[in-house]
């Protein structure tokens, strides 16, 4: 078998009038490229991302447009049986031409094309040279026209009609995406010549004989590797003798084994394929088989729980006639087991700790609310009812607690996203302790490389299908297509170790429950048709070992109760879209949080980078396009007004915005630890952005850590002390509410996720706005294996709540491991005084120094958003170093890690 890319010498053209008056000519280009992308490239478009730009390049996407090159044929693949065009990524509606015959059309970016051109090639010479033309119809145009047809109902947030389309949902636009639903040959476009045969398919299966049980995991003296691969004979083919060779590599290099198959000619056993990989149609196929065992296998785990090691996994198809390699599929797999554990768990086994939680004075669950336009199911209060289930990662039998992300397109322009980048953004997840990601279903599938970082990275992946927030219209020609990508993209990535669930879909479960998306009572059925019926069944023949969920929230399916408390997984989204306090969380114990999250503006630096300094107000009409939630800023402000001093400037109050999402998330975090074992996930809503906006990201789009990382490194630390404190802020949260007895009292708790139980002291000190202290104490504690524990009950009702704040630090071997503040009132009433923050630079250390007690101490240039080892933390009086790493922006251009200085805490937000 040969490749050859077909990369060079692409011309693109825009047909027709349109919004840029680009002529219609041909552009240079190269493939993969989109017409977005190459539009910049030639400076015929301005940057969609800046100010208001977004609008006119949507508009060009009512234009088609025609992708075209010439290429030749040697010699050597015209003698091949088989000559085919190979089309990894069409995005979206093509039509696709050799000279003016016409090859097929492709509906599907989530598809790989392949078309057969042996016959069209036959007879000419060498030097033919043959056109290829793709002709790229507007998406915008179709998805109307269609929705005309057959109304969907879907997410307010997007275009109407995006469902028609399998092309990224978020491309139409999302609560924090714009509408820029770029087109292109967004993946390689390649000439392949098969001799004979080739591998259409390779399926590993690992069986682990396990040793012993142990809490750390399963101990496994061998994994037998076993290869089942699919040969795809090519027409005509009636003798050919083949086997399979199996050769697998240590994670050092230094040992292969090595086995083959039997061997087998076309003719024995072969059976017209039926599988619908939609790949050339293989017209007879056979399976072939082999495997070895590793010894002392060195076992691959999550982020945290052991290494990474990666075996290298080479399957040849060989002719026995000449000993030739006629097709070769090389992966990495890491050896391991993963599923979710669902096993039964009835309420009762909730700790007692849970009935001392002061519930909240506002109680807002059980609420269909509507949020510019977007209605969002909340919780529900029947899940009561249901019997109480686990729901845990278990991987390599050690159930795990997940802590990590949900992900989204890393770019509106797809050909922008590469390793590279994609390594920098996953390297911030696994240093912020992340374990797991969750791929969120209103994308793409990824390019491989995506899935080679979460192995290395030890990032388990929840990957949902690409299905969001709408009704699907089930069709024939839906379920062959869906099916068709679903086949291939699991095939695809079912080798890889950080693949640890399929899930059908995002969210359209609890929102077909709640009545929200659905045009017609068929919708209704056909939700349960494709997502607990078709789906399931492709992914049971296609990789029979791994966990399926039917949709992110779940309960298991059939709409019961899909939100449910006690059972699978939930979204939590009482604070932020329910405007709940951040002490709401404390009202529930969720089993698994697969999102949850809170908004914030990027830095004062990204701002920059996509408005003008007249658009620095968060209502002008630049930030508020670059703020998709319609209702975002109001609960920003909201939220703020319960928290901070009336911010000085724009600056601040972006500022401000990135502290309210760190505590709001590690209020949700440290409190669903404290509950290990009734709850084993918090992922949080969102990892990343796909351009620089408002959201909830932790990460901006140029891959800065808001504070909302740096908390995260923090509140996911394997080991973790955390504070629930009880004051204002869960009982008297107004200052006119009717004067009533506030308790103030902290209950401290050591989280220990690692596999030895954890001993050392927790120290504790009681302090004015100085740092004086005005009690103190300590505690001996031991926190067992994957386990945590309560520490006694502090009670500080003798004392003024406005004027005392809680420092603690665990301490081990000397070394505090895990330290924190907090106050007893909101921080607006709290009696700061200045901290006189100053701050030094020596080398990559930086030194700040206070005064007094600060809180959320930040440290930046003015020129950029530094990395730091921590940052945005909470500081007594003293000195405080932290260290300059590398900055993580994908444009090389954020951190200027020379410019001046800047420290800040909350104290400075407003006029003091
Ligand atoms: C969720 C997601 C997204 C959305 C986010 C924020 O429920 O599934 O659709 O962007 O909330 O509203």
């Amino acid at each position: 078998m040969e490749t050859i890319l077909l990369k060079d010498n692409w011309k693109l053209t825009v047909l027709g009038q349109n919004v840029y008056d680009i002529p219609e000519e041909p552009i240079d280009t190269v493939v993969p490229s989109t017409v977005y992308s190459t539009l910049l490239e030639k400076g015929l478009m301005p940057d969609p991302y800046y100010r208001d730009n977004e609008l006119d390049a949507l508009k060009l996407m009512e234009n088609d447009f025609r992708y075209e090159t010439t290429f030749t044929v040697s010699k050597e693949q015209r003698t091949a049986d088989r000559v085919l065009l190979r089309f990894e990524g069409v995005d979206t509606l093509a039509e696709i031409y050799i000279n003016e015959t016409k090859l097929g059309s492709s509906n599907n970016m989530n598809r790989i094309w392949e078309y057969d051109i042996t016959h069209v090639i036959d007879g000419d010479s060498e030097n033919t040279e043959y056109t290829l033309k793709v002709i790229l119809h507007s998406p915008t145009k179709f998805i109307a026209e269609e929705d005309e047809k057959c109304p969907v109902g879907a997410s307010s947030d997007a275009m109407p009609g995006f469902p028609h389309i399998r092309k990224a949902a978020c491309m139409f636009g999302w609560d924090w995406g714009p509408r820029l639903p770029d087109a292109g040959l967004f993946r390689e476009v390649k000439l392949v010549s098969v001799n004979t045969a080739r591998l259409a398919d390779v399926y590993i299966d690992q069986l682990h004989k396990v040793k012993e049980k142990t809490v750390r995991g399963n101990i496994v003296e061998a994994v037998d590797v076993a290869v089942d691969a699919e040969i795809e004979w090519m027409p005509g083919i009636t003798d050919g003798n083949v086997i399979i060779r199996l050769n697998v590599e240590s994670p050092d290099g230094k040992t292969n084994l090595v086995n083959d198959s039997v061997c087998i000619d076309p003719l024995t056993d072969s059976a017209p394929s039926s599988n619908l990989t939609g790949l050339y149609c293989d017209v007879r196929s056979n399976h072939l088989n082999t495997h070895v065992t590793v010894e002392n296998p060195q076992l691959w785990w999550p982020n945290g729980y052991g290494d990474q090691p990666l075996y290298k996994v080479k399957v040849e198809l060989i002719s026995k006639e000449d000993e030739s390699v006629l097709d070769v599929w090389e992966k990495k797999i890491g050896l391991r087991t993963a599923t979710v554990n669902t096993d039964p768990m009835p309420d009762e086994k909730f700790e007692e700790h849970m009935k001392d939680q002061i519930p909240d004075l506002d109680d807002g669950s059980n609420m269909v609310i509507s949020d510019g336009g977007r209605k969002i199911f909340v919780t529900d209060k029947e899940a009561k009812k249901v019997e109480g289930r686990n729901f845990a990662f278990e991987v390599n039998g050690l159930q795990f607690f997940a802590m990590g992300a949900d992900y989204i397109p890393e770019d509106n322009l797809l050909t922008r996203q590469n390793r590279e980048r994609t390594d920098m953004l996953l390297s911030s997840a696994q240093e912020a302790n992340h374990n797991c990601i969750r791929i969120w279903g209103g994308g793409y599938y990824l390019d491989d490389f995506f899935y080679d970082v979460c192995d290395e990275r030890g990032l388990l992946i929840w990957h949902d299908f690409m299905f969001s927030c709408a009704s699907y219209e089930l069709s024939d020609a839906f379920e062959e297509n869906i099916s068709v990508e679903i086949r291939q993209n699991i095939r695809r990535l079912r080798s890889h170790p950080s693949i640890g669930l399929w899930c059908g879909n995002n969210e359209l479960e609890t929102q077909y429950e709640s009545l929200v998306w659905q045009k017609s009572k068929k919708q209704t059925y056909d939700y349960i048709h494709l997502y607990e019926y078709i789906i399931p069944k492709l992914v049971k023949e296609e990789d029979p070992k791994a966990f399926y969920w039917p949709s992110s929230p779940s309960s298991g399916g059939n709409y019961e109760n899909s939100n449910a408390e006690n059972v699978g997984d939930v979204h939590y989204w009482g604070v932020w879209h329910g405007n709940e306090p951040f002490t709401a969380y404390r009202k529930h114990h969720y089993r698994f949080l697969s999102e949850f999250g809170f908004q914030s503006f990027p830095a004062l630096q990204t701002v920059r980078r996509f408005a003008e300094e007249g658009d620095f107000n968060i209502y002008s009409r630049v930030m508020e396009m670059h703020q998709r939630n319609t209702a975002a800023n109001g609960k920003i402000m909201n939220y703020l007004s319960q928290t901070y001093l009336y911010p000085k400037s724009f600056d601040e109050l972006l500022y401000c915005s990135q502290l309210l999402q760190a505590d709001a998330i590690r209020y949700g975090v440290e409190h669903f630890r404290r509950f290990r074992g009734t709850c084993m996930g918090t992922v949080v809503w969102q990892l990343n952005d796909i351009w620089p906006v408002a959201s909830w990201a932790s990460l901006d789009y140029y891959g800065n850590w808001k504070a909302l990382h740096y908390a995260e490194k923090r509140m996911f630390a394997p080991v973790l002390l955390s504070c629930e404190e009880h004051g204002e802020i869960d009982q008297k949260p107004y200052v006119n509410t009717l004067p009533q007895p506030v308790d103030v009292s902290a209950n401290l708790h050591v989280a220990n996720e690692t596999a030895e139980p954890v001993s050392g002291v927790v120290k504790w000190s009681l302090r004015n706005p100085d740092s004086s202290v005005v009690k103190e104490g300590s505690f001996d504690f031991t926190a067992p294996a994957f386990g945590g524990t309560w520490l006694p009950h502090l009670d500080f009702n003798d004392q003024d709540r406005l004027q005392v704040h809680l420092y603690y630090e665990l301490v081990i071997d000397g070394k505090a491991v895990s330290t924190g503040s907090t106050l007893f009132c909101a921080p607006k009433h709290y009696h700061f005084m200045d901290p006189g923050l100053e701050v030094s630079r020596n080398g990559d250390i930086i030194t700040v120094t206070a005064k007094n007690y600060a809180k959320s101490v930040s440290i930046e240039t003015e020129e950029g958003v530094l990395r730091l080892d921590d940052n945005f933390v909470d500081m007594e009086k003293g000195e405080k170093t932290f260290r300059i790493l590398p900055s993580r922006d994908f444009t090389a251009k954020g951190a200027e890690a020379d410019g001046n200085l800047r420290v800040r805490s909350v104290y400075e937000v407003a006029e003091n």
